[in-house]
């Protein structure tokens, strides 16, 4: 139960935003101290936010209520962004874990708070989960989502072509990956720089990640989950590639499909557009997983990396390719108007893969 501090503070915090109104006069103190709910790290930076409230000194008390530190609030006039007049306390000197209160010389006492060094683990963890709960073409189950469980939506299984892709015949098999921030659109830009985002933790603090307990369909299968996680997400991508190396920009409806289920869905799905820039960016992130996966998933990195350098090519071969929506297409653009940064990005990531210049 290590994280229980941490759900104590939050349970702590979501009473008092619930609770009855002060009386006039009274402020609520819970929300005029502005701290990080989350927790602090030990040696880390520890700040709080005293906001719309007179006050002069703090100290902050452990969990039996004595005194740990000590401080005098500093005032920093008015903050326009909130329009509040803030004053602003630090208690960087301790670093001693434990669960803490802040109070104020009026007597007003903060929402419990965690010092500790694996204060972040929670919100980690719960931040590679929600890419689970994002994933297009599959049931979320129970066991996996809890009351978030629901019923596959989208099994983009034949997807048509829209003739901004090149192509007028056919369908493409294009199941998988994650829905976009807030529709169900797939689009391979944002894919690549996500999943980029993502292999970049793997890459460069691996002992950060978490393990196999996810609890995730690939939990236990001896792969980190976040690794699972991605290859949902790389295993759609990958289905974007045109037989010639480019890569196609999109797949989504026409139009949004509105706030529905996603197996209320039923607008059909289409492959669209292909540019220099969803080229280059799946380029740059297939070379980078095929550095990751080496280990774990020797094939895997493989095909990546036999995928990326076709991609490249194409880029070379039309440099210029802007993607710009359509006219009969409504949906995320997610236009450029200059591919030499994901050039460069690409170049990077091939260089370091390959080693060749
Ligand atoms: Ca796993
Ligand atoms: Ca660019």
């Amino acid at each position: 139960m290590k994280n229980l501090p941490v759900l104590m503070a939050f349970f702590a915090i979501t009473l008092i935003s619930c609770q009855a109104p002060v009386p006039s006069g009274e402020p609520d103190l819970h929300q005029h101290i502005r701290f990080n709910q989350v927790g602090y790290y030990p040696t880390a930076l520890k700040e709080f936010v005293v906001a719309d409230y007179e006050a002069a000194t703090f100290v902050i008390l452990d969990e039996e209520g004595k005194k740990a530190f000590d401080g005098t609030l500093v005032n920093k006039g008015k903050w326009e962004a909130s329009g509040e007049t803030v004053m602003a306390g630090n208690f960087s000197g301790l670093s001693k874990p434990g669960i803490y209160t802040i109070q104020l010389n009026t007597g007003r006492v903060s929402a419990p708070f965690e010092i500790n060094m694996g204060v972040y683990g929670s919100a980690l963890d719960a931040s590679i989960k929600s890419f689970y709960f994002q994933r297009a073409s599959m049931s979320i189950e129970e066991q996996f989502g809890g009351e978030w469980h629901r019923a596959s939506g989208h099994p983009d299984d034949q997807c048509l072509f829209h003739p901004s892709s090149g192509k007028t015949e056919g369908t493409l098999y294009s199941p998988g990956g994650w829905y976009d921030a807030g529709d169900y659109g797939k689009y391979v830009v944002n894919a690549a720089i996500t999943v980029s985002q993502m292999l970049n933790l793997l890459e460069m603090v691996p002992k950060a990640i978490p393990g196999d307990k996810l609890n995730i369909p690939e939990s236990g299968n001896g792969i980190p989950d976040l690794l699972d996680e991605i290859r949902y997400e790389l295993d759609w991508v990958m289905t974007m590639q045109d037989e010639d190396g480019g890569v196609f920009h999109k797949l989504t409806a026409l139009n949004f499909g509105g706030f529905i289920m996603p197996e209320e869905y039923d607008l059909d799905r289409y492959i669209i557009g292909k540019g220099t820039y969803s080229s280059l960016t799946f380029a740059a992130v297939m070379a980078q997983a095929s550095r990751i996966y080496a280990e774990t998933d020797p094939e895997f990195a493989a095909t990546a990396l036999t995928a990326a350098e076709p991609a490249w090519e194409w880029a070379v071969a039309h440099p210029e390719v802007y993607f710009r929506n359509p006219e009969d297409v409504v949906t995320g653009q997610y236009g450029d108007n200059d591919s030499s940064d994901d050039f460069y990005w690409a170049a990077a990531e091939l260089l370091i893969s390959t080693g060749k210049g």
